[in-house]
């Protein structure tokens, strides 16, 4: 199955959305440690997943985590770790 989505969107992890972008609620929210979000223009295999959780230095080809690092807003504590650090 292949499906095109529109350009202009927003990527929003971590909260439900209501409407694009927009009313957020607290009760809704993630909770939790996040790290290594990537993504890919095509399906990732189980291999490749497996060996994606098991190394460092993926970045997915649509977005990478150090976009993502970029762009994060909200409510959010960034927690240095040796978790993939070199
Ligand atoms: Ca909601």
């Amino acid at each position: 199955m292949s499906v095109v989505c529109p350009g202009g969107g927003m990527l929003v992890a971590g909260q439900e959305q209501d409407i694009r972008g927009g009313q957020f609620s607290s009760s809704e929210s993630f909770v939790g440690e996040l790290h290594g979000l990537n993504v890919w223009n095509y399906v990732l295999s189980s291999d490749e997943i497996q060996q994606l959780a098991s190394s460092c230095g993926h970045l997915g080809n649509v977005m990478a985590w150090p976009d993502l690092l970029a762009g994060v807003t909200g409510h959010v504590q960034r927690i240095n770790t040796s978790f993939c650090a070199g």
